[in-house]
């Protein structure tokens, strides 16, 4: 049996809204998932790519990987990918900061090349390993079904893999990264752990990340996982629907659903803001109060408020008699609850009355 601990996409160097602190965040999220793959004994731990979020890291970042990965030396291989943050301009490979990292022997990845097989024995056992970084989909496809595996146990890793549909069954497991979301195909045989911290909040809000441990057999793999959390607090509040909404009443939606909040010390707090309002209720919206009541009352690290409205005048008013003007125009007036009403319904008595 061989038994691989499976992570990916901890994007080194990101930090969401430029905060300082998410890049710490990112190093300390990346050695938490390490070490929780470590205590699982693998033989091997696959990274699936995207172990930095520039081709060219910080230093910080950088030593930070050395020291990490100098610890795991001797005790379990490591293979590492490279994502399409790893290198510039996606396939420049000798380019990439895992070069070094390779040159140092403290990873096995794929050098110069996009794609390479690697045979390793594991408890008596040959074990072949397919690798094949950040490519074009033709090359992908090329190589999926190029290779054919000859020993027992064939794993196959790649930084994005196609459609499950066309994946070839001689593999016992394939391994895949770059979308930063937890998914598992156990009739398939297909994992991608997600990414160890949050990069992009909008795509990964609704996933999870975990870390997926693979005991690969003759007979066919077992799975387990484990939930990997941001080292951060992350909030993100449903949303919030203002739709015909005045400003008041819209600011007091959004700060209701910020009192109903129980965030953990220094949280980054996302809250998106939906519907269809009137420009009078834009321009009127205090979001730089609504903000400042959030930030006092929970002390984030970060508050965004996400504001997806869309602003037009509300296209379905009925009006329910829409041959009288004067009724029609006060409904209106009443509908999109405008400023100038009570003046606009004055004037019109007088110009359309008597
Ligand atoms: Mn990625």
């Amino acid at each position: 049996m061989v038994r691989i601990a499976h992570i990916s996409d901890s994007h080194l160097g990101c930090s969401m809204f430029q905060l300082v602190e998410r890049k710490e965040d990112a190093r300390r999220c990346f050695e938490k998932a390490v070490d929780m793959a470590v205590r699982k004994s693998p033989d091997l731990i696959i990274h699936t790519g995207d172990l930095f979020h520039d081709s060219l890291p910080q230093n910080d970042d950088l030593n930070f990987v050395i020291r990490l990965f100098k610890k795991l030396k001797g005790k379990v291989d490591l293979f590492v990918l490279q994502g399409n943050h790893d290198h510039p301009y996606g396939y420049r490979y000798s380019l990439s900061p895992l070069i070094g990292l390779e040159t140092m022997g403290l990873i096995i990845s794929t050098g110069e090349k996009a794609y390479r097989g690697v045979k390793v024995t594991y408890d008596g056992r040959p074990v072949e390993i397919h690798l094949l970084s950040w490519a074009s989909e033709r090359f992908l496809e090329s190589v999926l079904h190029k290779v054919q595996p000859k020993e027992d146990i064939a794993l196959f890793f790649a930084h994005d893999l196609p459609n499950k549909d066309n994946l070839p069954v001689s593999f016992d497991y394939f391994g895949c990264g770059h979308k930063h979301t937890f998914n598992l195909d156990e009739e398939n045989n297909v994992g991608r752990p997600g990414s160890t911290c949050y990069v992009r909040w909008e795509t990964e809000h609704k996933g999870s990340k975990k870390l997926i441990v693979v005991d690969v057999d003759s007979s066919g793999c077992e799975y387990e996982t484990q939930s990997l959390n941001d080292v951060r607090g992350f909030k993100f509040v449903p949303p919030v629907n203002i739709s015909q909404m005045g400003p008041e009443q819209a600011d007091r939606a959004i700060k209701d659903s910020i009192d109903k909040l129980a965030p953990k010390e220094k949280s980054i707090i996302i809250l998106q803001v939906n519907g269809i309002v009137d420009p009078e209720t834009e321009r009127k919206m205090d979001r730089t109060k609504v903000l400042q009541y959030g930030e006092k009352k929970h002390n984030p690290l970060f508050l965004h408020i996400a504001a997806n409205w869309r602003c037009s005048v509300p296209k379905e008013i009925k009006l329910s008699q829409p041959l009288d003007v004067e009724a029609s125009v006060e409904e209106y007036m009443d509908f999109t609850k405008d400023e100038m009403g009570t003046r606009v319904k004055a004037m019109m008595h007088k110009m359309l009355g008597g």
